[in-house]
């Protein structure tokens, strides 16, 4: 079967969905597009493959033809046409974060837990890319013995033009919340969030080190930079009780000559994530071909987006704020 999908913003990443939808991916096709920006819409459509542009993102919900729809518009916008496509029945595939606030988040919990079954997945690649897969093999296959600490670093060599302060937290940081979720298994209960001298190349509050603290105790520091301008650089680490377990360098191949060696540092997201987003998005058209969701939930969503709120509050003060999350639906109990 072939999933027909819809799809509600074409920008950087909506686009690179549309492309892997299309050219690389099996059991999907391109059928709408929606954007704001419609002469964009069409440009995206002409180069691939030809869906048709619809005037608003709520054409493409409501259009017949399209069993399954995309996210990929601004962040703000992502709660309403969530919320349609579950009042729809329609599978969705939500680029992160799922809402910008956690009340927002909410809203689409609840209405998805009163449906009774999943239709939405949040696009936290992270769970599909392969050295965090092999780093989350190795902390569960018990090696390094209890984790105690988890170092990390999301550093983008530079932001676009409309990333504004908070982004960095509830755009960028939540990657990093559900990365030390899943990781460690269990909740985040605190954060803070610390402020050092600012990178003078950008006007934004750039640095961060973001600090969790998980509910059995475990540490774990962030370091969200946005203009680092030498490449795009993630890292993790995890400490155990009698090891340590972490992120290899990326390169499949290293150069060595004249007395140096030399490998590559990913230009941006989409390098380095490439096979994780390729991962994520077959993994959600097979179940959507069953009309089903599978993979990182709105649960995972509002639980990474209550953090942010948390770090927002922290900032300025860096007081350890708390993260309260509402009891857990019956329906988010196993992680599939
Ligand atoms: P972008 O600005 O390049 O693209 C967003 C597009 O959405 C624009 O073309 C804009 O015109 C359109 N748009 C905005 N509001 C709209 C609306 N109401 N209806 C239809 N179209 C609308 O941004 P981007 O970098 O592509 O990011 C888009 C989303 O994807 C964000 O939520 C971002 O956090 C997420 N993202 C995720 C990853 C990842 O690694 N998973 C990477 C990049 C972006
Ligand atoms: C972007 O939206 C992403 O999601 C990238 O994965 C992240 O690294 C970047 O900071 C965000 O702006």
């Amino acid at each position: 079967m072939t999933v027909n999908v819809g799809v509600i913003g074409v920008g950087l990443i909506g686009e690179d969905h549309v492309r892997r939808l299309t050219r690389v991916l099996s059991g999907g096709a391109v059928v709408a597009v929606a954007d704001v920006d419609r002469g964009r819409a069409e440009r995206v459509a002409a180069a691939l493959g030809g869906p048709r542009v619809l005037a608003v993102g709520e054409d493409v919900i409501g259009d017949p033809a399209v069993d399954a729809v995309l996210v990929a518009s601004w962040g703000p916008t992502h709660e309403g046409y969530v919320l349609g496509c579950i009042a729809a029945g329609k599978p969705v595939f939500c680029e992160k974060p799922l809402a910008t606030t956690q009340g927002a988040c909410l809203r689409i919990v609840d209405a998805e837990a009163a449906r009774g079954a999943r239709l939405v997945q949040v696009g936290f690649m992270r769970r599909y890319d392969p050295a965090y897969r092999a780093l989350k093999a190795a902390v569960d296959g018990g090696a390094i013995g209890a984790p105690l600490l988890l170092h990390a670093a999301h550093r983008n060599p530079s932001v676009p033009g409309h990333y504004v302060d908070d982004m960095a937290l509830n755009d960028t940081m939540v990657h990093d919340a559900d990365v030390a979720r899943w990781l460690l298994a269990e909740e985040i209960a605190a954060v803070s969030v610390l402020t050092p001298r600012r990178n003078g190349r950008a006007d934004l509050r750039d640095p961060l080190l973001v600090l969790f603290r998980t509910e059995s105790g475990v540490l774990v520091d962030v370091e969200v930079s946005m203009n680092v301008a030498y490449g795009y650089d993630i890292r993790g680490e995890v400490v155990g009780e009698r090891g340590v377990a972490g992120l290899a360098e990326g390169n499949p191949v290293v150069v060595k000559c004249r007395g140096r060696f030399e490998g590559r540092v990913p230009a941006d997201w989409r390098e380095r994530f490439m096979r994780a987003y390729d991962l994520e998005l077959q993994a959600w058209l097979e179940a959507a071909a069953l009309g089903k969701a599978t993979g990182p939930s709105a649960w995972d969503g509002y639980a990474a987006t209550a953090v942010a709120d948390a770090a927002l509050a922290s900032v300025g003060t860096g007081a350890w704020t708390p993260v309260k999350l509402r009891e857990r639906p019956a329906l988010y109990a196993t992680g599939d």
